[in-house]
């Protein structure tokens, strides 16, 4: 049987994986985004379910002014005797913390900040001697390296010294540690290179926890840098031991588009197994490259119908589903289910698409290249400027709009682009009706406009935009786009709400 990566497609970079019996739990990075750190199972290592978020609650989460260079950043998961653990970073504040479960898909507990432990990628390990350590990278004072400590996880005390136990291969941004036992050895598992087209993933190991650790001879275990291959940037490992013993690594890479390359979808989890060598080192992939097509091996996978599966969220329930995230904390009163059941009322305020801080969205990763994504909204604005509609969203410069709004007086459909400091309204069409399905067909390298009057069943085609302007490579940051539903009073608060009463995200092969 074959396998294909990325195993969970779109922006869910940073991947980290856990076994708890027959259960494997993975969690990725999250950024600006709540509910944050989304957590996934699988009994098999390639098919994964969301199950839910370990950051629900924003005393979990404080996000103000948090963009995509900043939030929360790569987490790592661990279970010991029953307990989930959960690590990670808010970079917006500076600072480390963990939380703990004993059931993944339930409510995480409250943060326990770290006290004295800086810098990103905190990572936790369980010795069989009882002790815990966290290892870490440098913060922006210390020497590039991966750091390390006793603590006691249950308080968050860092026991004894901070200590840098591997500056890496020489490569930029030693990051991402990992530290495992494995046949009486410490292996130190890091990312190198940076995570752009340089990414790597190298291995060092020793007798003693904090080293001296000898680097790998093979280094770097895992890359494509310089490369032709389709998936790239591949870094950020973690390893995991599938339950009849064999080994297998997580990571992320990316799958660029044209020349120079780029990518919109974000960094993407993938999966490849790991070969010990005779010596007792591990490569992983084969001879440390990766394909999208892999075979599976020894792993329990089924046949797979070619269809990727569609997400229809019709409204009808009193709660978010989980494929819904919120830029930072939503203002919750302007976020509703039940006022109007099978609708989404949104209120649009003052803040725009273009404001870091908590406009009115609501979007889901855009996963595919190819894929339909269609709505249907009902809004009257009232004041000039009041507009709501769908938005393909990479971040707060560079985002593209189909919407209904009102200017002069006078009620349009408009496509907006907003790709840096440039904000255009590209087109409007007078649109008198409340009521419009507002659609973007996807595809590898552009998005397609459509509106259609529900009562005419007229389809108008109204332009087109480019994903590169939108990738990581164009926008920065570390995420990828969103698909979303918005309002917006453009500077004032919006007098009317909007309502949507269905979402369609559809996927095509
Ligand atoms: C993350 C670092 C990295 O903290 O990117 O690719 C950073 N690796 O380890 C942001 O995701």
């Amino acid at each position: 049987m074959k396998y294909t990566n990325p195993i969970i497609e779109g922006f869910y970079p940073d991947p980290s994986i856990c076994k708890a019996g027959k259960d494997y739990y993975l969690v990725t990075s999250s950024f600006q985004y709540s509910p944050g750190v989304p957590i996934f199972h699988s009994t098999n290592l390639v098919d994964w379910q969301k199950i839910g978020h370990c950051l629900t609650r924003p005393s979990q989460l404080p996000l103000d002014q948090a963009t995509n260079g900043s939030g929360i950043f790569a987490p790592t998961i661990r279970y010991h005797k029953g307990v989930f653990y959960m690590i990670t970073t808010n970079v917006t504040l500076g600072k480390n913390f963990l939380v703990t479960t004993t059931d993944p898909r339930g409510e995480w507990s409250e943060p326990i900040w770290l006290e004295g432990w800086g810098g990103i990628d905190p990572s936790l390990f369980f010795d069989d001697d009882g002790k815990v350590y966290i290892t870490g990278n440098s913060d922006n004072h210390e020497e590039a390296g991966i750091y390390q400590a006793e603590i006691d996880p249950l308080t968050g005390r860092i026991i004894g010294e901070r200590e840098l136990i591997w500056k890496g291969t020489g490569g930029s941004h030693p990051e991402a540690p990992h530290l495992y036992k494995i046949n009486g050895w410490y292996y130190l598992l890091i990312a190198e290179g940076g995570t752009e087209y340089g990414h790597m993933v190298t291995v060092a190991r020793s007798k003693d926890p904090f080293g001296p650790f000898e680097s790998c001879p093979y280094n770097p275990i895992l890359t494509h840098r310089s490369t032709n291959r389709p998936i790239q940037s591949v870094g950020h490992a973690d390893l995991i031991q599938y339950h009849d013993g064999s080994w297998w690594a997580v990571f992320h890479g990316t799958r660029p588009i044209l020349y120079p390359p780029k990518h919109h979808l974000g960094r993407e989890t993938c999966l490849a197994p790991v070969h010990w060598t005779d010596d007792g080192w591990p490569i992983i992939g084969i001879d440390g490259k990766i394909d999208v097509e892999m075979d599976a091996l020894n792993l329990l996978v089924q046949e797979k119908s070619d269809e990727p599966e569609s997400f229809i969220d019709d409204f009808t329930g009193d709660a978010f589903s989980i494929e819904w995230n919120f830029i930072q904390n939503p203002i919750a009163c302007n976020y509703d289910l039940t006022a109007r059941p099978g609708w989404l009322k949104l209120i649009g305020t003052e803040k725009t698409l273009n404001d870091s801080n908590v406009p009115t969205f609501i979007g889901r990763r855009q996963e595919h290249f190819n894929c339909h994504v269609s709505t249907l909204l009902e809004f009257n604005p009232e004041q000039d400027g009041e507009e709501a509609g769908l938005t393909v969203y990479m971040n707060e410069r560079h985002h593209y709009e189909l919407a209904l709004t009102k200017i002069d007086y006078e009620k349009y459909i408009v496509l907006k682009k907003s790709v840096g400091d440039i904000h255009v309204i590209e087109k409007k069409i007078p649109y008198s009706a409340s009521e419009v399905i507002l659609s973007i067909e996807a595809e590898k390298e552009c998005y397609k406009f459509t509106f259609t009057d529900p009562q005419s069943g007229e389809k108008i085609e109204v332009g087109t935009g480019l994903t590169t302007l939108l990738s990581t490579e164009i926008a920065g940051g570390f995420t990828g786009v969103f698909f979303g539903l918005y309002a917006t009073g453009n500077g004032r608060e919006c007098k009317v709400p909007a309502y949507f009463d269905w979402f369609k995200y559809e996927p095509k092969s």
